[in-house]
């Protein structure tokens, strides 16, 4: 009888931990879309609980309250605004909670670079409400068409709401380093003009401080990519949204005219370091992965092939 005892506790104990190894999944939606669309994040969602037979608990990030405000806070919603929301959401999540802070990470678009925000940043306030005590440790960060050095042109609108979306594209024509526009416009907070660098450095609220191209370095940012596991960055080889498209890979145009774009490795972001890509990429941490067709254009198949390993 003790050994039957024994023996279902080993086996209830034995369960428990292949269901702790299993770590959470957070999904990041991007511009235009929601938390829980069925036909975008939702699906991608069931696609991933159903793949890991409903071991994995997935939470899809939605800022603000319902989808349409989710959709809407996708533009009007300052970045930084949206990654704090992001953080307090993330550590008040009980899956979260449960795995004592660490989970696998997916961005879609603009989704990447506040996953990445995330990242660097959350772990690093004490003052958070936290009702659990943790800290956040992401595991594998998965960038899909992410926007890493950020874009200088939106050729084409998309989402759910196609006056917002112009409403975007306007308020970039007017003057993306606007205060307003800064405050109001989500894309404005990663648009990095070639052509007026010192603009960009002084007054775009995200991507310059997320990227470490201010002349003060946050050596905390460095330290905090690098404890990723894995880095995966999805370039979508056609694609007509995002400007310049090697952005998905950390790319960038040369400074002083939009056309030609300097690789990750030839970026002085890369070769001094700031934000912890060489020591990645150095060890292997890196992967780089291609997909065809046009921004987020995946099929499931390829999702399955290329993407769900990384989860388990
Ligand atoms: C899910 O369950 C099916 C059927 O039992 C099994 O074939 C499959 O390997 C399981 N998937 C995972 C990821 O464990
Ligand atoms: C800590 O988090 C709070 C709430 O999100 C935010 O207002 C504050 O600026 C953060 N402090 C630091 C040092 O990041
Ligand atoms: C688009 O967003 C605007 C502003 O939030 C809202 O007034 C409008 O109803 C939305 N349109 C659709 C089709 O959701
Ligand atoms: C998760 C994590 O490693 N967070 C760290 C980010 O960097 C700050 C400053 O070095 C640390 O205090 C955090 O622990």
């Amino acid at each position: 009888m003790a050994a039957i005892r024994s023996c279902v506790t080993l086996l209830i104990v034995v369960l428990c931990l292949c269901n702790a190894a299993q770590l959470p999944v957070v999904l990041w939606h991007g511009m235009g879309d929601s938390c829980c669309f069925p036909f975008s994040m939702g699906k991608i969602q069931k696609r991933i609980e159903d793949y890991y037979n409903g071991t994995i608990s997935v939470h899809s990030v939605r800022i603000g309250n319902g989808n349409i405000e989710d959709v809407a806070n996708s533009y009007m919603k300052n970045a930084n605004d949206q990654i704090d929301i992001a953080c307090e959401q993330l550590v008040n999540t009980e899956a979260i909670i449960k795995s004592g802070g660490a989970f696998n990470a997916i961005g879609f678009s603009q989704g990447s670079q506040f996953l990445r925000a995330v990242v660097q940043r959350c772990s690093n306030n004490d003052t958070r409400p936290n009702a659990a005590g943790i800290k956040l440790q992401v595991n594998n960060l998965i960038s899909i068409g992410g926007q890493h050095r950020g874009v200088f042109g939106l050729p084409r609108c998309i989402g759910a709401n196609v006056t917002l979306c112009e409403y975007a594209r306007r308020m970039l024509d007017y003057g993306a380093y606007l205060g307003f526009v800064q405050d109001h416009l989500a894309q404005s907070n990663y648009w990095n003009d070639p052509l007026d660098q010192e603009t960009y450095l002084k007054k775009c609220t995200f991507l310059p401080d997320i990227n470490n191209e201010k002349s003060i370095k946050k050596p905390s940012y460095k330290e905090n990519l690098t404890k990723l596991n894995k880095l995966v960055l999805v370039q979508f080889m056609q694609d007509t949204m995002v400007q310049p498209r090697e952005s998905q890979w950390f790319g960038t145009y040369k400074l002083g005219q939009d056309k030609e774009v300097v690789n990750m490795v030839d970026t002085d972001l890369y070769k001094e370091d700031w934000i912890g890509l060489k020591k990645l990429n150095e060890d292997h941490r890196i992967d780089f992965l291609e997909c065809p067709g046009d921004h987020l254009r995946f099929t499931e198949e390829w999702f399955k092939t290329n993407i769900m390993h990384y989860l388990k």
